[in-house]
């Protein structure tokens, strides 16, 4: 029999959940997280199974475990566990992440207010403002974003053929804007979204197979969220999504790498400047702020570089067990 305790600091970042694990973290070998993150995967999977699908988590949760930098310039560096896997990059997670490290002292920055954090997909700048003991907002600039193709088609239950395009913002994302047979996110509900991303992700990366592949880390591959765009609820914001991720989630944030990769193809097709903000609300109508800060290139391709700022909020402390004897053990989805 196996008993293991996890020492867990929830928080939900614009009421999305976030889990930080903060004492009981395997391990992991590798160079960099990119690496750890393929050990994770082989040897500690049922960890993330434990912690984020029911009956200790739900089909939204998300969380983080916290690790020492490899460069020793930076402060710490990152795994992210959701329901999903173990993404390459987390907006939400990030913000959530580094409100609990800062509120609770699990990270002490080298330069106060600043932060540079080891994501598997790369290096993540971090700017945030403290009052007090609380942290009023965080600010990430996320890894090179870009448009990766334009104008695909697949067919949709119900709806018919749906135009999309696809953005990697930290994950790659298929993004379906408003057109003939798809009125916008706003006109639909949660559950019907979540039907149509179930199976044209998997329609997707059966079509366009081998073709969303990160240039410079082959780990980091195909559709795996979906971007539905549609009318804000407060008309000053710039716009809105339902953002599908796992087997059953819409993000109740705005979703950071999801923002990212909005702002990537926004830029990308001329509908926005340098330096202009995105206000991008949720399903919820929880907001971030986005902003293309620079451009680049990645391996030839032109990208930029976004900003994702967001807050959030911590609410409980939480030991959690998994015990081999317990048959939910490694949870479980429905
Ligand atoms: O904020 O990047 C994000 C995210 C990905 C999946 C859920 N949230």
């Amino acid at each position: 029999m196996s008993r293991k305790t996890f020492f867990c600091i929830d928080a939900h970042t614009c009421g999305n959940p976030v889990r930080v694990v903060a004492g009981g973290g395997p391990n992991l070998i590798g160079k960099n997280m990119s690496e750890k993150r393929q050990h994770f995967l082989k040897e500690y999977d049922w960890i993330r199974r434990g912690l984020m699908f029911e009956p200790r988590g739900h089909d939204m949760m998300s969380g983080s475990i916290l690790f020492p930098p490899h460069d020793p310039n930076n402060d710490f560096a990152i795994l992210f566990i959701e329901t999903s896997g173990c993404l390459p990059m987390c907006g939400h997670g990030t913000i959530g992440t580094i409100t609990i490290a800062i509120e609770e002292g699990l990270v002490i920055p080298k330069i106060s207010g600043k932060i540079l954090m080891e994501a598997p997909a790369g290096l993540v700048e971090i700017a945030y403002q403290q009052t007090g003991k609380k942290v009023d907002w965080v600010r990430l600039v996320n890894v090179k974003s870009y448009l990766a193709a334009e104008d695909l088609t697949i067919d949709c239950p119900e709806l018919g053929e749906l135009v999309f395009d696809v953005a990697y913002g930290g994950n790659f994302y298929a993004i379906v804007d408003p057109q003939e047979n798809f009125s916008g996110m706003h006109n639909f509900t949660a559950n019907r979204i979540i039907q149509y991303s179930q199976v044209i992700r998997d329609a997707i990366n059966k079509k366009y197979p081998d073709k969303f592949i990160h240039p410079e880390n082959g780990t980091i591959r195909d559709v795996t969220h979906i971007l539905w765009t549609g009318d804000p609820i407060d008309p000053s914001s710039s716009g809105r999504n339902a953002v599908f991720y796992g087997n059953k989630a819409i993000d109740r944030s705005p979703c950071g790498t999801g923002t990212s990769a909005r702002l990537a193809q926004l830029y990308a097709k001329g509908r926005l400047q340098i330096g202009e903000e995105y206000i991008h609300e949720s399903f919820i109508g929880s907001k971030f702020i986005g902003k293309v800060e620079s451009v680049t290139t990645l391996d030839g391709i032109k990208a930029i570089i976004p900003s994702i700022q967001g807050w959030a909020v911590v609410y409980g402390y939480n030991n959690i067990i998994i015990d081999d004897d317990d048959p939910y053990a490694h949870g479980f989805q429905v």
